[in-house]
């Protein structure tokens, strides 16, 4: 029987945080051996918003690294990028035919984005869910995995591939999120109301995959948390809540045994223990990413390949979208 297929993506627009490990990165690891899998490093989406070239490119291969670090095994999934494969901005294009501008009005990212970049407020910020709409649909995925703030670009996928099938005939798997209960909404560590994002102008709301471990001692200490000072799992602890579900998530102990494991004791102890937790499941990875970014040919192998198994693919289901909607195939 043939597998059910899976795609998701990471944007190299910066270094990867713990945010994006685990509503993302993570996950993928998980699912290679049940689904036949496809991971995007994708490039056209970041450029939406300005990118120094030179780190564009470093960061690329950051995150091809990355992806092999954490344990994605490129035998098993095909790991690419997304610009080496120009079926994604074809079929981009075709769903931007589609796509009704109310539908782009509401997204909420490109609000929140609109609002931080107002010197560089271009279209593809605009478009960017019509992009990552075709990556989706590009691969017939049945499944994607991302983190809670996804959520609605997905919806949007999914109302485009149903449009697309009922006017033009049966063409598009229709995906489903694969979004996990815990960990899918990371939160910034100095405002626990708002994501944790690699883009936060302040350094100390994030933590970074390849942050050191004093780095990662000092931001958890940090950690905005509240004048109550009990280890409590609440909504009116919202700070300390987030670094529960990170600490639940990776220590694999579940946030009930946390909490009492700190019955009595102050914030001080469990922002330590924390910092451990933290540092124990980064330092493996970092530790392999090291070997992996400096073996270049290695790299270019891994992205080389996947770009040739992920373009065959695409390029079928680009045909497939092109004789639909009466373009003229190139005999
Ligand atoms: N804070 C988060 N908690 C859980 N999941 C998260 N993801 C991102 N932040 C969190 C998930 O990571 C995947 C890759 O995200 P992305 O790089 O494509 O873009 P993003 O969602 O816009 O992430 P950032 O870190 O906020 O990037 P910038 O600052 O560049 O915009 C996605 O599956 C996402 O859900």
């Amino acid at each position: 029987m043939n597998k059910k297929i899976v795609f998701s993506g990471v944007q190299p627009s910066g270094s990867l945080t713990i945010g994006n490990y685990i509503g993302a990165l993570k996950n993928f690891v998980e699912l290679q051996d049940e689904y036949e899998c496809y991971y995007c490093i994708v490039d056209l989406h970041a450029v939406t918003v300005p990118q120094i070239p030179k780190d564009l490119r470093s960061h690329s291969l950051d995150v091809l690294s990355l992806y092999l670090a954490v344990g994605i095994d490129p035998q098993k999934s095909t790991l690419f990028i997304q610009s080496h494969v120009p079926a994604h901005a074809e079929l981009g294009w075709i769903l931007n035919t589609i796509t009704y501008m109310g539908q782009l009005n509401r997204m909420t990212q490109f609000k929140e984005k609109s609002k931080k970049s107002d010197e560089n407020l271009n279209a593809g910020l605009f478009t960017y869910p019509v992009l990552m709409a075709a990556d989706i649909l590009l691969y017939q995925s049945d499944f994607v995995p991302v983190g809670e703030d996804q959520k609605q670009h997905l919806e949007l996928a999914r109302d485009l591939a149903e449009r697309f099938n009922s006017r033009y005939s049966d063409t598009f798997v229709v995906p489903e999120p694969l979004i996990k209960e815990f960990g899918a909404r990371i939160m910034s560590l100095q405002d626990p109301e708002s994501k944790m994002s690699k883009s936060d102008r302040d350094e100390n709301a994030f933590i970074l995959m390849l942050d050191n471990k004093d780095a990662i001692r000092r931001k958890i200490r940090r950690a905005v948390t509240d004048s109550l000072g009990i280890v409590a799992y609440s909504d009116q602890q919202p700070g300390l809540k987030n670094l529960l579900n990170i600490y639940s998530v990776l220590s694999d102990k579940s946030v009930d045994s946390i909490v009492a494991n700190y019955d009595g004791k102050g914030y001080g102890e469990f922002k330590d223990d924390l910092a451990d937790v933290v540092i124990q499941a980064l330092s493996p990875i970092q530790e392999r990413y090291k070997e992996y970014r400096q073996d270049k040919a290695f790299l270019e192998s891994i992205y080389r390949e996947g770009a040739d198994k992920a373009e065959a693919f695409a390029a079928k289901t680009l045909r497939k979208v092109y004789k639909k909607i009466g373009f003229i195939p190139r005999i």
